[in-house]
């Protein structure tokens, strides 16, 4: 098979890609380890900039999006049994967030695909990546059959543990990673949230996050140790500890009920530079991972394809390769900058067991300065909507 971009993976990264290259007449492939029903079974990101809805829109992707995301104008920030709202909307010129799961972004965007008939290989296993300097080719084996697939380019949007970042030669890259002493215990259930907008809680207890999925679907983090599993914690236990680690207010507004899903997430910040190598050029998680504190994952995914179509688009409608040439500098600045943000969210709201009394105290005057100052919740508010792309 031939092709013009070999797309690896089908999560958000590859199917926006595909999207925005379909919606150009550019041909494109896309290949994917597993199911389409596997995919979608992974409950993720919840916050989607405007930007990011912008792409939606673009390629015809939004209907429901529209219907059914939630649009909000704020956050809240809880300390000391209190609940401070930061106002997204007044502090950043009017910009807001909408609350849509990555889990039906990703089907939006497969139900696309399907009506505009690009391949999708689902279930492609053996996947590698060949002649990166001249003439890229992908191979792999789908239903038991060996394939080929021959490529002007190869996108590399298969998280961080696909194939494409591993094929890069290793004095190619650079990598920069911190991994952070503690993960998020997520929760999926139907009741209706315990709030309005979304809660991001520092406790002495750890952090908790008060997130949703519909008026009728809560979605709750509670930050646990690295190497805690999902099977201990029965919900009872989850319930009482979310609950331990909100203000009064809130804790009596926490209707509990059985989970739907249930799993610990690590937290690491991670960048590979540059984010390009010969014809292959990664997106999203397989480039970079920020811990997801900030709500930046799913966003930088968006914001890397969207430079990266615009390189594509221009080699081939004008002939032109400054785009493709940009494309690592341009997405690596707004990396930085999201990456830069998510660190901040998480060493504020969360207990690190090495901060001492001197760190908490530390701590305390941030979330003090923050709820106090107009240029402080500038600065997250501003960030948190999305710098622009
Ligand atoms: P994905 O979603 O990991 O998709 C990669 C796809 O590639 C496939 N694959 C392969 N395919 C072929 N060959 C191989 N060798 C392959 N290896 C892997 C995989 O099966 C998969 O289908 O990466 P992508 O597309 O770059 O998307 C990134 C986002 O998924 C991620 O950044 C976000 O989920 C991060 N994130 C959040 N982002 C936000 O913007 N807002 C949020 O509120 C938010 N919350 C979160 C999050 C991530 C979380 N976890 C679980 C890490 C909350 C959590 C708890
Ligand atoms: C979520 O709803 O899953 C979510 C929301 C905000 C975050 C992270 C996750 O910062």
């Amino acid at each position: 098979m031939r092709t013009r971009v070999a797309i690896i993976g089908a999560g958000p990264s590859g199917l926006l890609l595909g999207a925005l290259l379909d919606r150009a007449g550019i041909e494109n492939v896309i290949v994917e380890r597993s199911s389409a029903g596997h995919v979608l079974s992974r409950i993720r990101a919840g916050v989607l900039e405007q930007g990011t809805v912008a792409l939606l829109e673009a390629v015809g992707c939004a209907a429901r999006l529209h219907g059914e995301g939630l649009v909000h104008r704020g956050i809240d920030i809880a300390f000391g049994d209190h609940l401070h709202r930061i106002d997204l909307h007044g502090h950043s010129g009017g910009r807001t967030v909408t609350v849509y799961g990555q889990t039906e972004v990703t089907r939006d965007l497969m139900e696309l695909r399907a009506a505009t008939g690009s391949p999708t290989i689902y279930e492609a296993a053996g996947v590698r990546l060949h002649g990166l300097d001249s003439a890229p080719y992908v191979t792999l084996a789908a239903a038991g059959v060996e394939q080929r697939i021959d490529c002007d380019f190869i996108a590399g949007c298969d998280g961080f543990h696909g194939a494409s970042r591993q094929s890069l030669p290793a004095d190619a890259v650079r990598t920069f990673e911190r991994t952070y002493p503690f993960g998020w215990l997520g929760m999926l259930a139907d009741v209706p949230p315990a709030n309005d907008e979304l809660i991001y809680a520092s406790h002495p207890r750890g952090f908790a996050l008060c997130s949703m999925r519909s008026p009728s679907r809560s979605r709750y983090y509670v930050q646990v140790g690295a190497r805690e599993e999902a099977e201990a914690w029965s919900d009872d236990a989850f319930w009482d500890e979310l609950r331990r680690r909100l203000p009064e207010e809130v804790a009596e507004r926490v209707l509990a009920g059985p989970s739907i899903e249930k799993s610990v997430a690590p937290l690491r910040s991670f960048v590979t530079e540059p984010m390009q190598f010969g014809r292959l050029y990664l997106c999203g998680d397989a480039s970079h991972i920020v811990p997801p504190t900030g709500a930046k994952g799913l966003n930088l995914a968006a914001s890397d394809v969207h430079y990266l179509s615009e390189g594509l688009i221009a080699h081939y409608r004008e002939r032109s390769e400054e785009g493709l040439a940009a494309y690592s500098t341009r997405a690596l600045a707004r990396v930085w900058k999201a990456e830069r943000f998510s660190w901040w969210m998480t060493s504020t709201l969360h207990r690190f067991p090495e901060s001492g009394p001197f760190g908490e105290r530390l701590q305390r005057a941030e979330l003090d300065y923050l709820v106090s100052s107009d240029a402080a919740m500038g600065m997250l508010a501003e960030n948190y909507v999305g710098l622009p792309f």
